[in-house]
């Protein structure tokens, strides 16, 4: 009988996170989650939604507590997810950023590698097509390829390519089995209030139920590549079962504006024209910004076979269907819980 395999993972809290837990639990894997702070006011709820995850107390900026969460999980695969990951919330905060984003993965590889479990556990760091930044010069016409060149706009996508070198870096050096995932930006019902997709479809259901008059908003040009974050957790799991460990492009090979969200989120409560509900504030807006990403996924479908299922239409759909549900027990007793 085979071992039972036992993944750690990083940002267990956040969205990736949840779709990861249940990815790997649905395929019978013993799951260790770090959670950080004395009162993390998401260890309920994530206790309540994944009982199953075994929750070690440690932060990416503390080393011992890394080497502690390795030690107690001696885990088959190891994803870090956690980070700051809100560009903006970046600007403002870029030590701390760079202390989480970039050193905490460096802090996370001696882990592993100080405790002598480099060659038994594989893993995943989690890269970002904030890393292109979207400039005219380096912006290839079917998009952003593992060949792509780099030139972050942000604290956070300079962050994330330090780590996206020194994961690459401990690959290199020390053998390691360490797969880099290049995702552009994925979405769903477990996405942060805080990310302009989700702001959006909670505010369209808010109007919808009347609980909010508009959105404030920042600039509604920007394009991204928008795909739905369960299918991105799938092919962060089938890097780590790949032969070799490599880079991957995760993306959907379409890119779309703000304002396109916003008129197939609006049709989805039959608002035709959304400029009424739709108001702007500087305070929203970046001091660089990343005009348009497009990401080619070529790479990751033939190696792979990795295929995303849920297109944009699908995906406004089911977080504004999720929204409208959700915020509907508002008028319960209770509601303030959420
Ligand atoms: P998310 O929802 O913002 O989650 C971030 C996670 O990082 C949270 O669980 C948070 O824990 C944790 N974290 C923050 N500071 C930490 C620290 N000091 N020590 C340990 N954990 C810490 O992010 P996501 O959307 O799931 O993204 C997952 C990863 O993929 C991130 O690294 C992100 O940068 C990257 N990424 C995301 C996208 C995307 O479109 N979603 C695209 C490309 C790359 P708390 O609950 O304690 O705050
Ligand atoms: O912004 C514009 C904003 O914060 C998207 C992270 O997961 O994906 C994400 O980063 C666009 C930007 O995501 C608001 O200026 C307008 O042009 O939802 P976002 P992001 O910056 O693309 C990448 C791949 C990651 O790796 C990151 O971790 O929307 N925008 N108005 C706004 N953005 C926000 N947040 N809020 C607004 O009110």
């Amino acid at each position: 009988m085979s071992e039972t395999k036992r993944a750690l993972v990083t940002g267990i809290t956040g969205q990736d996170g949840g779709h990861l837990a249940e990815l790997l639990h649905g395929k019978g894997y013993e799951i260790y989650g770090l959670i950080r702070g004395q009162r993390n006011a998401r260890k309920e709820a994530l206790e309540r939604e994944f009982p199953y995850v075994r929750m070690i107390e440690a932060d990416l900026t503390d080393q011992t507590s890394l080497i502690n969460a390795v030690l107690i999980s001696q885990p088959h695969e190891v994803y870090n997810l956690g980070a700051i990951s809100h560009v903006g919330y970046s600007f403002r905060n870029p030590q701390l950023t760079s202390d989480i984003t970039a050193k905490g993965v460096l802090n996370l590889l001696e882990a592993l590698r100080v405790t002598g479990q480099q060659e038994t556990a594989r893993f995943y760091q989690a890269s970002t097509s904030e890393m292109f930044g979207g400039l005219d010069y380096n912006r290839p016409g079917n998009g952003y390829s593992e060949e792509s060149l780099f030139h972050p706009r942000s604290p956070y996508g300079v962050a994330k390519l330090y780590a996206h070198w020194i994961a690459r870096n401990y690959r290199e050096s020390y053998g390691m089995f360490v797969a880099t995932g290049i995702l552009f930006n994925h979405e769903g019902e477990r996405r942060g209030l805080e990310f302009v997709t989700r702001k959006i479809t909670n505010a369209v259901a808010g109007i919808h139920l009347g609980l909010q008059d508009s959105v404030t908003l920042g600039d509604l040009w920007p394009k991204r590549d928008w795909g739905y974050a369960g299918d991105y957790v799938r092919g962060m799991w089938q890097m780590l079962q790949h032969d070799q460990p490599d880079d991957f492009v995760l993306a959907t090979g379409e890119t779309h504006s703000i304002e396109e969200f916003l008129t197939l989120a609006f049709a989805e409560i039959g608002v035709e024209d959304w400029s009424p509900y739709v108001k702007q504030d500087e305070a929203f807006m970046r001091p660089a910004e990343v005009d348009i990403l497009l990401g080619d996924p070529g790479k990751a479908e033939r190696v792979l076979g990795w295929k995303r299922e849920v297109d944009f239409p699908a995906l406004v759909r089911l977080m504004v269907k999720h929204d409208i549900a959700l915020r509907s027990g508002e008028f319960l007793p209770g509601a303030s819980e959420r």
